[in-house]
């Protein structure tokens, strides 16, 4: 049996340029491994506590240096010694020496940056790839090089990740999931790059928002739907056949006094008018799937939804359910949605966010293993969504070297998978 030596977590920049943790793991047979954590921008209320410094003289407060100190001087007393195979004793010992409902005491971001790097670990401990290592440490049937997980192209960038004129927050181009994913990712680039072109060519600006996608200067949201129904009709590729339409709404970032205000639409909406108003977008682009619809709390509206157009898309709960088996088994009992986004640093340890995925896999949820705003060139989430079967993958833009790093290793992973399993 191996043992882990030593924990060690120092303070890293993300794709942002914000201050956030990177913790490294050896054990005693000399493996090594490194794991870094994303950031939210959008984030849910429920969310597990991000522990920041709010020290206003470094990085306007938001520098990681506590959850660093938890780390090492407290976490790592309790981890060395530790099997790093033993991943749910690991996080059974985090979960203890924190002891808080959402883990306050130590930050979700010091433990998550300590469990994720066990996993690392622990696969490299038994020498196998992460995704394998999921797979067969969860009870996940092994991956197939055909069946890998759709990505979610994120090519606009509005609400908090983009200029501040599109209410909505992504615009998603998700090729079908007939494509092998080296197809998809070369969709989903020459989309990128002809969008671009149409930008310019209308002359709306095409700088980039935090994911990657352009932030462009439009008039409403329903103009950025268009602006990807003229540059999907500009390509080879047919919407609908080829690829589908795709929205995060993140509805409660721009929920005031029980109203939804957006551009498309003079006056303030209730819940019930944002819900025909997105029922009338389905019919008219016949989304694959509406993220966040509502504010997190709206229950009744989201359920109104879900009976009305449930069967026809994905209706996914990010800011509603967040990561979280609770809120996820309150959600199928009310029959809210039918999609979880399943974001690892929402909840705080890999443990959790598996259990979160194995209840959404066994109520028939599609699982959608996602970024944050604020990544790093971390890749683990490709690995892992492989290992534990989800359905799509949201990392994003096909552009930007935090968003690349997780389509590029699923490249490495269907080629790998390719070369196990000839077809010739
Ligand atoms: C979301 C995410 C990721 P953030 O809302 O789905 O795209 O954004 O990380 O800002 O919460
Ligand atoms: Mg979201």
């Amino acid at each position: 049996m191996s043992k882990i030596k030593s924990v060690y977590a120092r303070e890293i920049l993300d794709s942002r340029g914000n201050p956030t943790i990177e913790t490294t793991v050896w054990s005693d047979n000399a493996h090594g491994a490194v794991a870094s954590i994303p950031s939210g921008a959008s984030t849910g209320r429920l969310e597990a506590y991000e522990m920041r410094d709010s020290d206003p003289n470094r990085f306007g407060g938001l520098g990681v240096l506590k959850a660093c100190a938890n780390v090492n001087q407290i976490i790592s007393k309790y981890i060395v010694g530790q099997d790093p195979l033993k991943q749910n004793d690991i996080d059974q010992i985090l979960l203890n020496t924190d002891g808080s409902a959402n883990k306050s005491k130590l930050g979700a971001n010091a433990i998550l940056s300590v469990s994720q790097a066990c996993f690392e670990l622990g696969a490299a401990c038994a020498e196998i790839p992460t995704f394998e290592y999921a797979a067969q440490k969860y009870g996940f049937p092994p991956a197939s090089p055909t069946h890998l997980p759709s990505p979610i192209f994120n090519l606009i960038n509005g609400g908090k990740h983009g200029a501040g004129n599109l209410d909505f927050q992504e615009f998603h181009v998700i090729p079908s999931s007939r494509k092998t994913f080296s197809a998809s990712l070369e969709m989903g680039s020459e989309l990128y790059h002809l969008l671009k072109k149409v930008l310019i060519e209308k002359k709306a600006t095409s700088s980039v928002g935090d994911e990657g996608g352009y932030a462009p200067n439009l008039v409403s949201n329903t103009d950025a739907i268009e602006l990807l129904v003229e540059t999907i009709e500009a390509s080879p590729y047919k919407l609908n056949e080829d690829l589908y339409l795709g929205l995060d709404i993140a509805a409660s970032t721009f929920f005031q006094g029980g109203k939804y205000k957006i551009s498309d639409v003079k006056d303030p909406m209730t819940g019930i008018q944002m819900g025909d108003f997105l029922i009338d977008l389905n019919r008219k682009y016949s989304l694959l799937s509406i993220e966040d619809p509502f504010d997190q709390e709206a229950w009744t509206d989201w359920e109104n939804l879900f009976a009305n157009i449930g069967k026809q898309l994905m209706i996914v709960g990010d800011d509603l359910l967040v990561t979280n088996k609770a809120r996820l088994e309150e959600a199928i009992k009310r029959s809210a949605c039918n999609a979880v986004l399943i974001k690892p640093n929402q909840i705080g340890t890999i443990s959790e966010t598996v259990a979160v995925i194995k209840l959404a896999k066994k109520n028939n949820f599609s699982v959608i293993i996602s970024h944050r705003s604020g990544d790093t060139d971390e890749d683990f989430l490709a690995d892992f969504a492989v290992g534990v079967g989800a359905d799509f993958v949201k990392f994003g833009a096909p552009g930007r070297g935090e968003r690349v790093a997780k389509y590029n290793r699923l490249l490495f992973i269907q080629e790998y998978l390719e070369s196990l399993h000839p077809t010739s």
